[in-house]
């Protein structure tokens, strides 16, 4: 009998096809950002959808904790090279948060911002069809602070440099603006299936 044994490793066949290629995986759960965390609290969080400079709605915490909920569980790859499987989330999908704002996709870009100024683009093609939440609960607790609690955003399906930490905003741009990662060498879609890590890949 084949059991996945105390360490909850699949089989190396299913490791080896999970596996985007160039990574390794980690049972860790590594902490990597520019600086230290901030410090965001459910009280001082809130969330505001932008076209450009323009604020179309901004939710307090407990506007936010109304919105419809959504759960995904997979793996997640950081161009660090570790990934690390079935990590568990819930939030807001980014379709649900359009809807609720009564707004459809005034542009094709998007450009998301943490509370530590850190930016990163994502097509909008890439937050639609829950494809895109953002995150209030890691494995059924909130997100600890290192790992962008209260809320961070989760594009699972591209390198995790591309899912802000303590994330406050939504900005539609006119045209496909680089973020921090971006404008200093790092690939402007970040596909891990594709080794998108740098311009040029
Ligand atoms: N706000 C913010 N989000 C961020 C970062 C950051 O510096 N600030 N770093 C990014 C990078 S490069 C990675 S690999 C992941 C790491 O997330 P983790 O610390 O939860 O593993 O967060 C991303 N989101
Ligand atoms: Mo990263």
């Amino acid at each position: 009998m084949v059991t996945r044994g105390f360490s909850g490793r699949p089989p190396a066949a299913e490791i080896a096809e999970r596996l985007p290629p160039g990574q390794y995986l980690t049972d860790d759960f590594p902490v990597l950002q520019l600086g230290p965390t901030p410090r965001v609290t459910e009280e001082t969080w809130s969330f505001t959808l932008r076209d450009g400079p323009k604020p179309l709605k901004r939710w307090t915490w407990s506007e936010f904790a109304k919105l419809p909920r959504t759960r995904w569980k997979g793996d997640i790859h950081c161009v660090t090279k570790w990934s690390k499987f079935d990590t568990a989330w819930a939030g807001v999908s980014v379709d649900d948060i359009l809807s609720d704002a009564g707004v459809t996709a005034p542009t094709a870009f998007t450009l998301f911002e943490g509370f530590d100024d850190y930016t990163t683009n994502v097509p909008f093609a890439d937050l639609t069809g829950g494809k895109a939440i953002v995150a209030t609960s890691y494995e059924g607790k909130p997100i600890p602070p290192d790992h962008g609690g209260p809320a961070r955003l989760l594009v699972p399906h591209l390198y995790f440099w591309k899912s802000p930490k303590w994330v406050k905003g939504l900005r539609f741009t006119r045209k496909d603006e680089g973020g921090f990662w971006e404008l200093r060498g790092y690939h402007m879609y970040g596909d891990p299936w594709r080794e998108q890590r740098f311009t040029g890949d």
